[in-house]
């Protein structure tokens, strides 16, 4: 059990992803009580989150990227039909911009735009970030 668990998919396993390393790295106190975890594209969703979900995390960062907005859009929707009590922080380039018209943002709970270093420790230690945009 943890946690925080900051996930990704990747395009591939040799691209591993240097967002998430930068964010735990920079968590301080809290990066104990955080994990990292990694999946590619074309993995089946119910498998991830099935993982995901074993680690019974507080909350969820997820990483996303134009390479797998439309998994962890399915992704985030199954996760919070299976753990609504489960809180869902997004981040990464593709919903840095625009992101008010983008369906996953509907669905998770926060959304950090730009270098996410410090406002997502604000996020874990406080739960609500301060440059954090409340989507629901
Ligand atoms: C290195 C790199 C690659 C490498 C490896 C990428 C990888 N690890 O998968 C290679 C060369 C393989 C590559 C390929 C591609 N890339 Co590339 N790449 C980059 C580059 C130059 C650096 C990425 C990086 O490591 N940055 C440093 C880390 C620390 O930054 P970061 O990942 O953005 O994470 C920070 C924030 O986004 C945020 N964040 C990220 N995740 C999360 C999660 C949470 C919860 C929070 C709060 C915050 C957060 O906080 C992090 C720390 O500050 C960026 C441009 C850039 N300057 O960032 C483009 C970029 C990521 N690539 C891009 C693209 C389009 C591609 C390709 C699709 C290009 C193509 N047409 O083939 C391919 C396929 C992707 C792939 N993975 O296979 C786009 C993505 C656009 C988007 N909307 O997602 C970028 C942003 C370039 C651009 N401006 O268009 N790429």
């Amino acid at each position: 059990m943890t946690d925080f668990v900051l996930a990704t998919l990747n395009a591939r396993y040799a691209h591993a992803s240097m967002g998430l390393r930068c964010l735990r790295a920079n968590l301080g106190e809290l990066r104990e009580r955080s994990v990292i975890r990694e999946f590619v594209i074309g993995q089946k969703t119910e498998e991830i989150a099935e993982r995901l979900l074993a680690e019974q995390p507080k909350v969820l960062g997820l990483g996303v990227y134009i390479w797998n907005v439309e998994e962890s859009t399915r992704l985030v929707g199954l996760l919070k039909t299976l753990a609504p009590e489960l809180v869902i922080v997004l981040g990464g380039p593709e919903v840095s911009y625009e992101s008010t018209e983008q369906r996953i943002c509907a669905l998770a709970d926060y959304v950090i735009t730009g270098w996410g270093m410090s406002p997502s420790r604000n996020c874990c230690s406080s739960w609500m970030p301060a440059n954090a945009r409340r989507t629901s």
